[in-house]
This record gives structure tokens, C-alpha cells and sequence, in this order.
């Protein structure tokens, strides 16, 4: 039995859209801070007593369609044919709207190839996660990560940015407790198929890349901010624009997002950013946390959970 934990991470600037499903190439390349506190544990048995994969989910059985094209990945690389017990805890707070695939597949990928025997550098790991869900490949790291688009299966990798100056926080603010109206998974193929502003994304998203390395490189936390604010909005005029016309947004996701905009202009660095679902997520600094909180707590008390950046994905039992 192995046991890996993995966290989840927020994209700085978004990945939103492939141009190969079946291996999940990204047509842009994106930048995402690994975090703390929200993280998925997962253990992997190969057991040949095993006459199909089994799975289960914080404590319940759930579809092994789920983990079984990702362990035959796997087994192919490893050699072996034996079926796996899969159990995955998600130390995620409930319907905080993080519970994420990313944390999910990163830790599945290191549990499930080091039980197969295999030692995979962090970079195949990385690209082995992706496989799974391509937001996983950055959660094999800590802190700040950048997924490189890539050509093929070889070069659409993450790696690790390190940032030492950087004191990172984010907020995240729990508009909703829904679940999700729409899979992200399905909703960008529907963006990148139909959205008049998709190719517009696309245009852009190298040079914002490199303005936010090089913003990191400076630890320019007022550059970061603006670029990662840039990169939510982007991101959603795209898939507002497609067809059928939707949108993540709720009223509230206004008013967090309206917040965020008065606390800057007050001086305090906060920035917001927001994936696929209503809540947003405010990135700060961690001395100006408090400011942050205080500002949200009039209208989301009780629905505000602080975090800053956490550690690459890691063995906890072998
Ligand atoms: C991201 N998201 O960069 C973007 C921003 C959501 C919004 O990656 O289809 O679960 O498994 O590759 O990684 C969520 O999508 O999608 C995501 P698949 P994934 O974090």
C-alpha cells in the first residue's frame, strides 16, 4: 500500500481548453499557486486477489471509470496487470467548491506509480497527473507552478517557480455551496468550440505568461494581482460568450468581486480570481490578511477560509 497526499492549486492565469483530449495538451500554458490547507490523500494497492479496480471517495463507492483509464496508464508503464484498491479522502472544507480534480490526480499519479514499482521523476509525474486531469500536473509542486503548453505528450509538463519574496495568502470566499452547474471539463470544449472570444484567449495568453514570470522573477506582487485579476476575467468573457451563453457568475460573486476592487482602492493589495464556479478567491499578502477578512465579513461571515501556499505533493506511507 502506498499513500501519497497532493494539494489543490488556483490558476493565476488560466488553462481553459485543449487541443488534444485524449492526451490533455492545453492550448495555452498557465500559472497556479498550490495551497495549504485543501488537499486530497489517496492510497493505491495492487492486489492480484483483485478481479477489477475498486474505488471509493471519502468513504463511499464511486464509479471506477473514474481511476481505471488512469491506472491502465499506469500498468502499462509499470508492466503489470494486477487490478487496485483506490481510497481517496479529500481534506477539502465541505462544498467549499475546491474539492478539486487536481489534488485528486496528482495524488493518484504518485500513489499509483510508486506502488507499480515505478520512480518517476517530479517531471513525469507531472506529466502522468496530466493525464488525469490537466490542472493536476501543477499540483505535483508547491507554490507557485507553471504548466507548459507544450507539443505533445513529452513537453506539456509543470514545474516549480520559486518565488522566496513573495509572502502569499489567499482568501477564499464561499459564494455558494452548490454543486456545480456545469463540468468544467464539458463546458471549455464548448467554449474553445463556439466562443468568438476563444481565439482572442488564446492570442493573448503567451505574452500575459510571460509578463507574470516576469512579475514573479521581480516579486511584484501588484503586477501578479493585476495579471491574475486579467486572467479570471479573460477566462469568463470567453465562456460567457460561447453557445449556449452561461456564466459562473452569481450576485454575490459581483459583490465579493466589488469588494475587492473597493479594498484596493483603499490601499490594500488584494486581487480576486474565480474558476468554474461562483466563488471567488482573493489573492493577498499574508500581512494584509486581516484587512481582507474584515472587509468580507459584513456579507460572507462564516463563509471565509484563509490559506497561503502549500508543499509539493508527498509519500506519507510506503
Ligand atoms: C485552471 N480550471 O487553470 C482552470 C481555470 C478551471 C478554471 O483547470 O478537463 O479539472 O480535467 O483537464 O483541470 C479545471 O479543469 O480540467 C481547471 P480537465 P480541470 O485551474
Amino acid at each position: 500500500m502506498t499513500l501519497a497526499r497532493a494539494h489543490t492549486n488556483i490558476a493565476l492565469i488560466k488553462y481553459w481548453g485543449k487541443r488534444d483530449a485524449a492526451l490533455i495538451l492545453p492550448y495555452t500554458s498557465s500559472i497556479s499557486l498550490t495551497l495549504a490547507d485543501f488537499y486530497t490523500d489517496t492510497a493505491v494497492t495492487f492486489d492480484p486477489a483483485l478481479d477489477a479496480d475498486a474505488f471509493t471517495l471519502d468513504g463511499t463507492v464511486r464509479p471506477t471509470t473514474m481511476v481505471t483509464p488512469f491506472l491502465d496508464l499506469v500498468r502499462a508503464r509499470a508492466g503489470r496487470h494486477a487490478f487496485a484498491r483506490v481510497t481517496s479522502v479529500n481534506h477539502v472544507p465541505t462544498a467549499a467548491g475546491l474539492a478539486s480534480s487536481a489534488s485528486a490526480y496528482a495524488a493518484l499519479a504518485l500513489a499509483a506509480s510508486r506502488a507499480a514499482g515505478l520512480r518517476l521523476s517530479p517531471r513525469e509525474l507531472s506529466q502522468l497527473a496530466r493525464r488525469g486531469s490537466g490542472s493536476a500536473s501543477r499540483s505535483i509542486f508547491g507554490g507557485l507552478a507553471i504548466w507548459h503548453r507544450g507539443t505533445d505528450d513529452a513537453t506539456s509538463f509543470a514545474e516549480p517557480l520559486p518565488a522566496p519574496n513573495l509572502k502569499l495568502a489567499m482568501v477564499v470566499v464561499l459564494v455558494s455551496a452548490a454543486a456545480k452547474t456545469r463540468s468544467s471539463r464539458s463546458l471549455m470544449a464548448n467554449t474553445v468550440a463556439t466562443s468568438p472570444y476563444y481565439p482572442a484567449w488564446v492570442a493573448h495568453n503567451q505574452a500575459a505568461v510571460e509578463e507574470m514570470l516576469a512579475a514573479i522573477d521581480a516579486a511584484d506582487f501588484a503586477a501578479i494581482g493585476h495579471l491574475t485579476e486579467q486572467s479570471a476575467m479573460q477566462m469568463h468573457a470567453a465562456i460567457m460568450a460561447g453557445d449556449p451563453a452561461f456564466t459562473y457568475f452569481e450576485p454575490e460573486t459581483l459583490v465579493a468581486w466589488q469588494a475587492v476592487q473597493a479594498l484596493r482602492e483603499a490601499g490594500v493589495p488584494a486581487y480576486a480570481t474565480m474558476d468554474a464556479g461562483p466563488n471567488v478567491k482573493v489573492l493577498t499578502v499574508q500581512d494584509a490578511v486581516p484587512q481582507v477578512l474584515a472587509a468580507l465579513e459584513p456579507q460572507f461571515a462564516g463563509r471565509l477560509l484563509t490559506t497561503t501556499p502549500g508543499p509539493a505533493a508527498t509519500i506519507l506511507e510506503d
